[in-house]
């Protein structure tokens, strides 16, 4: 079990890609031996599993999860691992899926050839598979504190990527493919499709720090609009910027007239909205004071990206 005490103090900006860049170190060595080695039988869906996970990525769901343990005083992050691992496995999972010729049929992703076209879509369907089954299997290895036992974080888990959530926002941005769509309409998508995925992990870090009620309800407001806002720049930067940039296809959206807050609202309506979910995001984070500055760091680093 991690160790809690009250550790965090107000840090320069500067500071931020520095904390990113050790967490980012630590999640890629957990990542890396989540998974069985390429090599064990049958080794092209270990192979597949690998080329998928270990593509890089900003690791952003699971910096969250460390970063919500860390505000609920947690310092040893080593017992937080397997769930901040568990959901960068769900996530690529989906985005595997995702790019599969049945659904966004892309060939690019994290800078690289999408899982399919590497491995024929057979195995990409099962490399999907055999990830959201394994992040599973992490979970389960998981030290709780008795107020959070395993069923509780496994049934959040199941329920944010199930049919209620991560799948409902998927089916939903199917079926509105070519659609006149209304804003709450692309709010419904967004929140599923990705903000559940962005409130799933402060959760289960927070209940793995064994933090309030009240601070996991402060987190998980903080988490939806920061989801939001993390998908909201995700459609701008679709329509502003390059693929080369991207890592993947740019200019998606527009051709597949997908559901995005610029196609709807307008590009300049949606960067103030984003800006406007990011506020609403630091705002939430208030009663956890200074403890949250980590968190407060990261939210600005995503409303600022590029890519
Ligand atoms: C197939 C069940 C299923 C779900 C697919 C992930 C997803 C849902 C669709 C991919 C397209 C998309 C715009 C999803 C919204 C979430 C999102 C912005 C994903 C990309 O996340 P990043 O930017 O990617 O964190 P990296 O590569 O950095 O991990």
């Amino acid at each position: 079990m991690s160790s809690r005490k009250a550790v965090n103090t107000p840090k320069s900006a500067d500071g931020l890609s520095r904390y990113l860049s050790k967490q980012r170190r630590l999640v890629e060595t957990a990542l890396k031996r989540s998974l069985p080695a390429a090599s064990v039988r049958p080794a092209t869906i270990h192979r597949a599993m690998r080329y998928s996970l270990l593509a890089g990525g900003k690791r952003m769901r699971p910096i969250l999860a460390l970063a919500a343990a860390e505000a609920c005083g947690v310092r040893d992050i080593s017992g937080v691992l397997p769930a901040a691992c568990a959901i960068e496995l769900i996530h690529t999972y989906s985005l595997i899926h995702d790019d599969l010729p049945c659904m966004d049929d892309d060939d690019l992703r994290r800078g690289r050839p999408t899982s399919h076209k590497v491995f024929g879509e057979g195995v990409a369907v099962l490399t999907g598979d055999a990830l959201l089954t394994q992040a599973f299997a992490l979970l389960s290895k998981l030290e709780l504190p008795k107020r959070y036992p395993l069923a509780l974080l496994l049934e959040e888990t199941a329920t944010a990527a199930g049919s209620l959530q991560l799948i409902a926002g998927q089916v939903a941005d199917l079926e509105a493919e070519g659609k006149n769509l209304t804003l709450s309409d692309v709010r419904f998508i967004h929140e599923r499709k990705t903000a559940a995925m962005v409130v799933l992990p402060l959760r289960l870090g927070a209940m793995i720090a064994n933090a309030s009620p009240q601070k996991l309800k402060t987190l998980s407001e903080f988490g939806s609009a920061l989801g939001l806002a993390f998908q909201i720049i995700d459609d701008i930067l679709d329509v502003t910027q390059s693929s080369e940039q991207l890592g993947k296809s740019a200019g998606k959206d527009l051709t597949a007239a997908k559901a995005t807050y610029p196609a709807v609202i307008g590009l300049e309506a949606a960067r103030l909205e984003a800006a406007r979910l990011t506020a609403k995001a630091h705002a939430a984070l208030k009663p956890l004071g200074s403890d949250a500055f980590r968190l407060i760091q990261i939210a600005e680093y995503l409303l600022g990206r590029t890519s």
